[in-house]
């Protein structure tokens, strides 16, 4: 697909010159632009309303600094961000990110999607991100909580339960997401569903934990069902090892699938007779140690150094769930040349333009990012539901709404796909739903 339209193209030019240097903002930005093609062809009132050059323009956008003090006394300074994107349908809602890479165009490509993810979802919330430039790898725990109570005495000026409801993202987890509760509720003297992802005890969700990897398994079979697969005999690998690989690797499992290869940014762990799941919970969520460990447990296993190696490892099906960008065109052709016919996304943006072309030349079936992990925040607009009501429902119940939202999510996507005459294009379908349900909102609020 190739972005043709004059309009369009307009847009294009000036987000790349308004923003400049924000490459990862740019990808996405473009990516929605060329999958709204038919849409401004078919109808005209989303250029004469001028919605789409207004959505492209985040509602607010704040940096600050985060001081906090290392174990030696001395203060470290690193910079915040929230980019609160889009309010029309709901209170701006995305994670936080804590990483070195974090800038201020990576968390604009976030809260970018987030909009028409979110939407996706049919629970009302907005679009937003956020995160900072602070790496937790080497840090203590002391240093993990004070940077984490640092970083909210700012942010907590900008959020609330219906203004704005951060969560979790890359390196910010359960333990992060406490210290920030805790220090939202001693600042302003309010116990708040100010953020999802919150401990069992106080406010989260069941389910919530699980909710990204399961959810993108439950997208992942609908839109393999619908093609005439399904999970069941098939060879998984999945990147990353941290929250969304985790509970992608079982619930793939539970549905009857291998999952031979996993990684972290090190490297990665090919095990031919399936990834012991056990191991890697232990390394990773009671140890927080490297992935390199699991040769301990499965001496057999393979381990390589440089974990872009992993799409080399031959598959039927592939969940990226590390990144944005971790699969190239190099590595997709490496992938499809392998046998694998199906790339649906975990992580945000995992996959270049240039592998997607790959997916669609190579007929491959491809879940978009915003569609297939949006079970993470489905869950969590069901824990602030809960949280309103100050109940909470059963594991069961919320899995239950889960499956329902992400099937709805897969037939949304396809319907769509095939009403602007790209049948099984599931990128554009995800593009075009999402953003049908926002710019008629924006257009009826005449913001
Ligand atoms: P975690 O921090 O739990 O795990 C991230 C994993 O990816 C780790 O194994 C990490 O390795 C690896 N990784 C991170 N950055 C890089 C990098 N630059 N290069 C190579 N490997 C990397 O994060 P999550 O599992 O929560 O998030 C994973 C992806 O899923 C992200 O793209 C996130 O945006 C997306 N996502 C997350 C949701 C959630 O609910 N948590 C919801 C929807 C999407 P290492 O430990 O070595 O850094
Ligand atoms: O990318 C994402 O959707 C998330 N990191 C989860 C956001 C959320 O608010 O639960």
């Amino acid at each position: 697909m190739e972005l043709t339209n004059e309009y369009l193209l307009g847009i294009q030019k000036k987000v790349e010159e308004k923003n400049p240097s924000e490459v990862e903002f740019h990808q996405a930005a473009k990516e929605v632009l060329m999958s709204l093609q038919p849409v401004v062809e078919k109808d005209s009132k989303y250029i004469e309303s001028g919605v789409i050059e207004r959505i492209v323009e985040p509602e607010r956008q704040i940096m600050f600094r985060v001081p906090w003090v290392d174990d030696n006394g001395k203060i470290q300074v690193n910079r915040g961000f929230r980019v609160q994107f889009n309010s029309a349908i709901g209170p701006y809602k995305g994670g936080l990110r804590f990483h070195p890479t974090v800038n201020l165009g990576v968390i604009k490509f976030l809260g970018f999607e987030q909009i028409f993810k979110n939407s996706l979802t049919t629970l009302p919330m907005g679009g937003g991100k956020g995160g900072s430039d602070f790496d937790p790898k080497g840090k203590s725990e002391g240093e993990i909580m004070r940077f984490c109570q640092s970083f909210m005495t700012e942010l907590y000026r900008h959020i609330g339960p219906d203004t704005d409801v951060p969560a979790g993202d890359i390196n910010v987890g359960g333990r992060e997401i406490g210290y920030m509760f805790g220090q939202y509720k001693r600042i302003t003297n309010t116990f708040a569903g100010v953020l999802t992802g919150k401990g069992l005890t106080f406010g989260g969700s069941l389910a919530r934990t699980e909710a990204t990897g399961y959810g993108l398994c439950y997208f992942t079979e609908n839109m393999l069902n619908a093609n005439g697969k399904s999970f069941k005999g098939q060879t998984v690998v999945i990147s990353g090892s941290g929250n969304v690989a985790i509970y992608a690797h079982q619930k793939a499992t539970e549905l009857g699938a291998k999952v031979v290869a996993m990684c972290d940014s090190n490297g990665y762990i090919y095990d031919k007779n399936g990834i012991d799941l056990d191991a890697i919970k232990q390394i990773k969520e009671v140890e927080r140690k490297r992935i390199k460990e699991y040769l301990n447990y499965h001496a057999d296993a393979e381990y390589h150094e440089g974990c872009k190696g992993i799409w080399t490892v031959p598959c039927d099906i592939a969940l990226p769930s590390a990144t944005q960008n971790e699969i190239d065109e190099e590595s997709a052709k490496i992938l499809a040349a392998n046998g694998c016919y199906c790339v649906s996304e975990g992580s945000n943006m995992s996959s270049t333009p240039g592998a997607i072309e790959v997916y669609f030349a190579n007929n491959m079936l491809y879940g978009p990012a915003k569609a297939a992990n949006a079970g993470g925040v489905a869950v969590s607009g069901l824990e602030m539901s809960q949280n309103s009501e100050r109940l909470s429902w059963s594991f069961e119940e919320v899995d239950n709404k889960l499956k329902d939202i992400m099937k709805n999510i897969f037939d949304n996507c396809d319907e769509k796909s095939k009403m602007y005459g790209m049948p099984g294009n599931y990128m554009a379908g995800a593009n075009i739903a999402g953003f049908l349900k926002v710019a008629d909102a924006m257009i009826a609020q005449a913001n």
